[in-house]
């Protein structure tokens, strides 16, 4: 695995986004205060013979694996509630969405189709799973209910839609798609009316949405080339369809990935957005996070090694993410604000990537 997907293989964490209140008081209530963040992380590593679901404490302790089979397992989310894990198995022969106990028992497959099954996101309320599947021949975007019955189609056209994110709430689903001019832009389906918006223009390549906590906006990256690695902006846009007006919040000199907008703001903590930026000609990335009007953008890894795939702690207090500075991809936790208090949480000669935190 190069570094290039290892920063990419998060892309669709942007879509997972929300936490309910519940859960958010009840890991404040176990922790005791503000800053700690003491929840579980969820992360795959191949350190056992090939790719495996595995969780620990968010200080490195308790690494326990929780499948085990000899296909890829990976790309694990966990349910609102955090009592239930959807990931992705190949162990069926084809790319199929599961689901888990978070301990691991109970793992069942829900969509049972020989297509690709991917890309799976809960709806905030943890009663349905949106994914990607192109079992009618091109990927589109389709919503099951929590234990897979119900599957239904919501994009019908014969270029791909991907990258589906749930609006925080519930009723809307963003999503990107190759239909216009074959080049990605933002589509929100509205789920009780049936609508569809879209939400950015060709000839302009828009991907990655995110949506801010209130609803109101979507970030997204925008890409100025079909360059490997292009000049990039991380830029929002409202999402109610009202304008084509941009914001532009970010510039980089190469790609950008992964934007994930933080679910937690208060009078003292702004909204803050996460991304990967990524320098074609030092070969290296590093993780940034940015007020979400665009002021204060730090970068939170200077040194001279790639990193990627970042994640918010639930209470917005810490940032995973994983790092190639021994040479292998390993996983860090550090405080969003500045960088510091880095701690590393993996230490062995295997992969471990696709974090999952919130
Ligand atoms: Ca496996
Ligand atoms: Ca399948
Ligand atoms: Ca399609
Ligand atoms: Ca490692």
């Amino acid at each position: 695995m190069n570094i290039s997907d290892v920063i990419k293989q998060t892309i669709s964490l942007s879509a997972f986004i929300v936490v309910g209140g519940l859960g958010i008081a009840s890991i404040i209530a176990s922790n005791g205060n503000n800053g700690g963040d003491l929840s579980t992380l969820l992360f795959t590593s191949d350190r056992d013979g090939n790719k495996e679901i595995y969780r620990m404490l968010s200080d490195g302790s308790s690494q326990t694996r929780l499948t085990k089979n000899k296909s890829m397992d990976s790309f694990a989310k966990w349910s609102p509630d955090r009592k239930k894990i959807v990931f992705e198995s190949r162990r069926d022969g084809n790319s199929e969405i599961y689901i888990m106990d978070s301990d691991g028992g109970n793992q069942a497959n829900l969509t049972n189709n020989p297509a690709k099954d991917g890309s799976a996101v809960w709806s905030p309320d943890g009663t349905q799973i949106a994914f990607v599947s192109n079992r009618d021949g091109n990927e589109n975007i389709y919503i099951m209910n929590a234990d897979g019955s119900g599957q239904t189609q919501i994009t019908h056209n014969v270029d791909s839609d991907h990258q589906p994110a749930w609006s925080p709430d519930g009723k809307r689903l963003a999503f990107s798609s190759g239909r216009d001019s074959n080049v990605w832009t933002i589509w929100i389906k509205d789920l009780p009316s049936g609508n569809l918006t879209q939400i950015t223009q060709s000839p302009l390549s828009t991907f990655s949405p995110a949506w801010s906590p209130d609803g109101t906006e979507i970030a997204f990256i925008t890409s100025f080339s079909t360059d490997p690695e292009p000049p990039s902006e991380l830029r929002k846009i409202k999402s109610d369809g009202s304008t084509t007006q941009h914001t532009i919040l970010a510039s980089n000199v190469s790609s950008l990935y992964a934007p994930v907008w933080s679910t937690i703001e208060s009078a003292s903590v702004p909204s803050r957005i996460l991304y990967v930026g990524f320098t074609q000609d030092i070969g290296k990335s590093d993780i940034y996070v940015i007020n979400a009007d665009g002021s204060n953008k730090v970068n939170l890894t200077q040194n001279d090694h790639s990193e990627g795939g970042p994640v918010w702690g639930p209470l917005g207090y810490y940032v995973a993410f994983v790092s190639m500075r021994h040479g292998n991809p390993e996983i860090y936790r550090i405080k969003a604000a500045d960088g510091s208090e880095s701690i590393r949480l993996t230490n062995n000669s295997a992969l471990d990537i696709s974090l999952e935190w919130q």
